[in-house]
């Protein structure tokens, strides 16, 4: 086996399961990728989309040289150019910039095309160049913005559950999250429980795949998660179920969050959540006698006017059942909290306070005072909230757009220079997933191709050629990834580089089984801070106003099985099975409009429109239509994707964007 070499590395996406995998390489080629058999999260397995990412990244529209734009904005065409060029006329424009305008007129819009700590949002990429130069500062909110918030405001933490203690829970809530699509590894432990009796329920508006494989789905109607939480109490408090010794140690507001749960009996609950009285009432009954019973509630229901509110609520769940103290029981949102690595923003390189932009808003923040927007690791004409808008601010003579890619997206095409950025392969990186408590270490297993390069090495590149002289913008990414991990918090003791590269992976110092919360939470007061009265259900945009005017369907917009955001729109292979995109309608809501099965259709509002076929299906109610994320606007019908209609709306917390809640109509085209 002459030239054969195995390399550790770790998945990238934006993904809650953060696998672990092993790269064969022959003769400086990688030949093989697969997922780690020895680590117990990935136990072997990565996923539809990954099993192709040795194929994305030979494949052959990868970005492999600089370019700068030849023809008008938006139309995508360009010429080769030398890093040398590239790195001169970039130069000259941001030194521009700032005289006239000052950094703040910089806006570096980083994405979540990887989750690197040294590549992509998680750490500190290009951070101590844009302090530097006195950028504005990104805020990246499109993800999970409002659940952290909302949890936070319960627990001090978005933080909860280690997903393994699945494993040992007699009833799991699939909340508003579609496992079996967005991070399946979980799949496993939720087996090994189903195998000691666990029952479990998926609360979903959509009967996705996961719903097929859960014991019972409770089509919700969107937005109104919060109202379930309290009718789901009302039955624990009328069973005199809940645990009065854990609510008077760890608890505070109690009293006045009884009284909201005892306005929300399970009939008013059944009528505002669409879901019949005596289902309500027959979870509640399973809830009121079930330790341990363990919540995964992740990102779709927060994508909602009132989703920080459902996050906030829902997590008050465990607070009233005491399982905080089993192993098996509480929330699973996510496990980035539990992840204390050093990320020093390198604040102290700014000579002046700068404004924040918010991810979620280009369409409307990208204004004059915007002269130069970088873009890296992100895709916002194919994911940020109202594409026709932002399309329309690209257009700018006057923008100076750079844009870090693999491929030529939708955004690409608007870009004044495009700068060639490497693969997971290609570059070393630090991981954390938040799905898991495992560190990973991505080493480099081959050579970039064509002039491929990674994040830190441009900006570094960059940094020289301005002649920058503040000496840890040259910090190597081994030195980096050493800085990150020397945070002194006990999690890491013993997490060392060497070990890490040695050995891939390595479960950070919490005991098995973990359970954060049962001797109190990070809040200031060490106790779970229940939501006041009049705070506990916020009903959503379109809760509140579908079914009247022009536009009465909700539109549902959550992950596709076979994209990860807008990573993989481009692939052959996904795209052939992908086929159309589609929207799912409810029959009568298809005979209302003289809708056909598999006939395209318009999906609109006064935002904007996008094409699909219909697929008519009771996996939705009536008012309920939904068509997945991930698909690349200029390879879709009509050059747009659902982003055409969601709208820039801020939600209740965080700022977080509301993807599931929009209001739309359908007609045949
Ligand atoms: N295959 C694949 N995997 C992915 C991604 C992908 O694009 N493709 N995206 C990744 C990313 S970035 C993230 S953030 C996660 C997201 O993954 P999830 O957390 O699963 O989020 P979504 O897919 O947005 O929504 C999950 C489910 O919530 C449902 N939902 C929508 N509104 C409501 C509501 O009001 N109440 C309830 N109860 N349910 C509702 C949707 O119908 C959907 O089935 O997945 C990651 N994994
Ligand atoms: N309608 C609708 N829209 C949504 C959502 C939804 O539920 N519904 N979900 C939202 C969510 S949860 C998220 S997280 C956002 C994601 O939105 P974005 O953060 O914009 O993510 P992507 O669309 O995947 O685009 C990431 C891009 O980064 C590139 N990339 C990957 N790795 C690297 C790298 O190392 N270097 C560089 N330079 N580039 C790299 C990829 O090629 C890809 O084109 O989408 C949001 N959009
Ligand atoms: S996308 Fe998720 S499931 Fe697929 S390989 Fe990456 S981390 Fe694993
Ligand atoms: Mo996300």
């Amino acid at each position: 086996m002459s030239g054969e070499l195995r390399v550790l590395g770790a998945c990238p996406l934006d993904c809650p399961d953060t696998c672990s995998w092993v790269v064969t390489v022959e003769n400086g080629a990688a030949v093989k990728l697969r997922g780690n058999p020895d680590q117990p999260y990935t136990r072997g397995a990565l996923c539809v989309k990954v099993n192709r990412y040795l194929e994305q990244t030979g494949a052959e529209d990868r970005i492999l040289y600089p370019l700068r734009r030849t023809g008008p904005k938006g139309s995508g065409q360009f010429e080769r150019i030398t890093w040398e060029e590239a790195l001169d006329e970039i130069s000259v424009r941001l030194r521009g910039i700032v005289a006239e305008h000052g950094g703040q007129a910089i806006w570096p819009y980083l994405g979540t095309g990887t989750l690197g700590y040294l590549q992509g949002c998680e750490g500190v990429a290009g951070r101590r160049f844009w302090n530097v130069l006195g950028a504005s500062k990104h805020w990246l909110n499109i993800c999970s913005a409002a659940g952290n918030s909302g949890l936070w405001r319960t627990n001090g933490t978005p933080a909860g559950m280690d997903p393994e203690n699945f494993a040992l829970s007699k009833l799991i809530l699939l909340w508003g999250t579609n496992t079996l699509t967005s991070g399946h590894h979980l799949w496993k432990f939720i087996q090994d429980a189903r195998a000691n009796g666990a029952h479990v329920v998926a609360i979903d508006p959509i009967r996705t795949r996961t719903a097929d494989q859960a014991d019972e789905h409770l089509a919700i109607r969107p937005g109104t998660d919060a109202a379930l939480a309290l009718g789901l109490l009302n039955v624990v408090l009328a069973e005199n179920a809940q645990d009065e010794e854990f609510l008077a140690e760890h608890t505070e507001g109690w009293a006045e969050f009884r009284e909201e749960i005892l306005r929300h009996p399970v009939g008013k609950v059944a009528e505002i959540t669409g879901i019949p009285a005596e289902a309500v009432h027959r979870l509640g009954m399973r809830l009121a006698h079930t330790r341990p019973t363990a919540l995964r509630a992740t990102h779709g229901l927060q994508r909602h006017a009132g989703g920080g509110t459902a996050l906030r609520t829902i997590a008050a769940i465990p607070g009233v059942t005491g399982d905080w103290r089993h192993p098996g029981g509480g929330i699973a949102f996510s496990t980035s909290g539990h992840v204390h690595l050093d990320i020093d923003t390198r604040d102290d390189l700014l000579d002046k306070p700068v404004r924040t932009l918010v991810m979620t808003k280009l369409a409307s923040q990208l204004d004059e005072s915007v002269k130069c927007l970088w873009v890296y690791a992100a895709n916002p004409v194919g994911s940020s909230p109202d594409s026709g808008a932002i399309r329309r601010r690209l257009m700018r003579e006057d923008l100076f757009t750079v844009v870090m890619e693999h491929f030529p997206t939708d955004t690409v095409d608007y870009a004044d220079i495009v700068l060639p950025a490497t693969m997971q392969t290609e570059h070393h990186d630090l991981h954390a997933g938040y799905g898991h408590l495992y560190l990973m270490w991505n080493e480099q297993a081959v050579e970039p191709p064509g002039e491929c390069l990674s994040t830190t090495e441009t900006f570094r590149r960059l940094a020289a050629h301005m002649g920058m002289t503040e000496p840890s913008l040259y910090d190597s990414d081994l030195e980096l990834a050493e800085q990150l991990l020397a945070s002194g918090h006990p999690s890491l003791d013993g997490i060392t580089l060497d070990r890490l590269r040695k050995e891939g992976w390595v479960r950070m110092n919490y005991p098995r089984p973990f359970t954060p919360f049962a001797e109190g939470f990070p809040t200031r007061s060490g106790r779970l801070r229940f939501p006041p009265a009049g705070k506990a259900y916020v009903p959503s945009h379109t809760a509140a106003a579908a079914g009247r005017g022009p536009y009465p369907l909700t539109l549902v917009t959550p992950a596709s099985h076979l994209f990860l955001n807008t990573t993989f729109g481009n692939n052959p292979e996904l795209r052939r099975r992908a086929k159309e995109p589609t929207v799912l309608v409810n029959p009568a809501d298809a005979a209302a409009r003289g809708l056909e099965d598999g006939r395209r259709v318009r999906v609109f509002n006064d935002g904007g429109e996008f094409l699909a076929d219909v697929e008519i299906s009771d996996r939705v109610a009536a008012g309920v239509v939904a068509s997945p994320k991930g698909r690349w606007p200029k390879l879709s019908p009509g050059g747009a994707n659902p982003n055409a209609v969601v709208a820039e709306r801020d939600g209740d917390m965080g700022m977080g964007p509301a993807f599931h809640d929009n209001l739309v109509e359908i007609s045949p085209v």
